[in-house]
């Protein structure tokens, strides 16, 4: 049976033996009544990681973006994001459904930013009839903008023009340690400006669950009544936040062997000839389809034994990860191209 390859996201990799030996060495309390010391050491690590002052442990990227948008708005208020974003694309419209914010989507740049003019044209100024422009939310590394790490300088030119108009910045980090590994600063510098930010454990830090949100002491206190709101509040979540603990302490670094593994598979698939894959400066590949139908390319992968997702009509993605070695990279490779050898031109 050949072992499959899936490179459909960060998502999906599977606790290391280390990481469960942690899991189940893990010492827990009812995290909804604060006793968790697990919980509340993750939360102390991740807040200084961060560079804020408090930090709440969540289930998911959804529900920490959420209850950042949930706790920084009023009902009514509007939000500028990227047209690219995750929050306007793939969570379910939970910004306007839930915490009743209007997203007002802007063009993203092919880097994943955002032009300053048209964020700063975007911002609405006081008036009867018009909502109140309140939150700009940023993501970084962006997802769909393949992986790009946005580097500090436009984060600061983006905190800063929101800053001058009154805006808070809510910083969507579901990938943010990989954005500090390939731009080489601490993520507490890429968030400095930030008001609030959030991060993933579940993706390139290779955890089974959980997210985070950072910010102020007293948003924090407000974001725990929002978590608990959505039923986010868990119990003995300290063997989640031990996986989380352990990520922290061990698989920051090894995110540049992801990066390099990346690079690899994108190098390898744009000489084949039929995709146009971006040159990833972290751990997404992704590749536009230029001969042939997506569908059709994705069956194939996927009988040979190698998995990608669609990520718009002609194209598709992969995501180094964890459980992806340098030679699981080239044994990819070498499936694929006894795919493509296999369609007649
Ligand atoms: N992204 C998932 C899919 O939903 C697309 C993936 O496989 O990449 N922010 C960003 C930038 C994300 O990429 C994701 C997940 C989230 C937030 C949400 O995280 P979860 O899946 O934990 O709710």
């Amino acid at each position: 049976m050949t072992r499959v390859i899936d490179l459909r996201s960060d998502t999906v990799s599977k606790p290391t033996e280390a990481m469960r030996r942690a899991i189940a060495a893990a010492e827990v309390g009812d995290d909804v009544f604060g006793d968790d010391p697990t919980v509340n050491r993750l939360e102390e690590m991740a807040a200084g990681l961060s560079g804020k002052e408090a930090a709440l442990f969540v289930a998911s990227g959804t529900m920490a973006n959420l209850v950042a948008v949930m706790t920084h708005v009023r009902p009514g208020e509007e939000i500028l994001l990227g047209d690219q974003s995750h929050i306007f694309n793939y969570e379910v419209a939970g910004a306007a459904r839930i915490a009743l914010a209007q997203p007002h989507a802007l063009r993203n740049l092919p880097g994943g930013g955002l032009d300053v003019a048209e964020v700063e044209a975007a911002i609405r100024p006081p008036n009867l009839h018009t909502p109140r422009t309140t939150l700009l939310c940023v993501e970084n590394t962006h997802n769909r903008c393949g992986g790009a790490a946005i580097p500090v300088s436009h984060m600061d030119e983006l905190t800063a023009l929101a800053h001058r108009n009154g805006l808070r910045v809510h910083l969507d980090g579901a990938r943010v340690f990989n954005a500090g590994v390939a731009l080489g600063v601490p993520v507490a510098r890429i968030a400095r400006d930030c008001d609030t930010v959030s991060f993933c454990f579940s993706k390139g830090l290779g955890c089974p669950v959980g997210s985070i949100l950072c910010g102020p002491a007293g948003f924090i206190a407000e974001a725990r009544r929002h978590r608990k709101l959505l039923g986010g509040g868990m119990r003995q979540a300290g063997f989640l936040a031990a996986a989380a603990i352990h990520a922290l302490e061990h698989n920051i670094e090894r995110l540049a062997g992801d990066h390099a593994n990346a690079r690899r598979l994108a190098e390898g698939l744009r000489a084949l000839g039929p995709f146009a894959p971006n040159t990833p400066e972290t751990n997404i590949v992704v590749a536009d389809v230029l001969e042939g139908s997506l569908e059709g390319w994705l069956k194939s992968f996927r009988e040979a034994g190698v998995l990608a997702v669609a990520f718009g009509p002609q194209r598709l993605r992969m995501v180094t990860h964890i459980n992806i070695t340098a030679g699981d990279v080239e044994e990819a490779l070498r499936r694929i191209e006894r795919v493509a050898a296999a369609i007649p031109a």
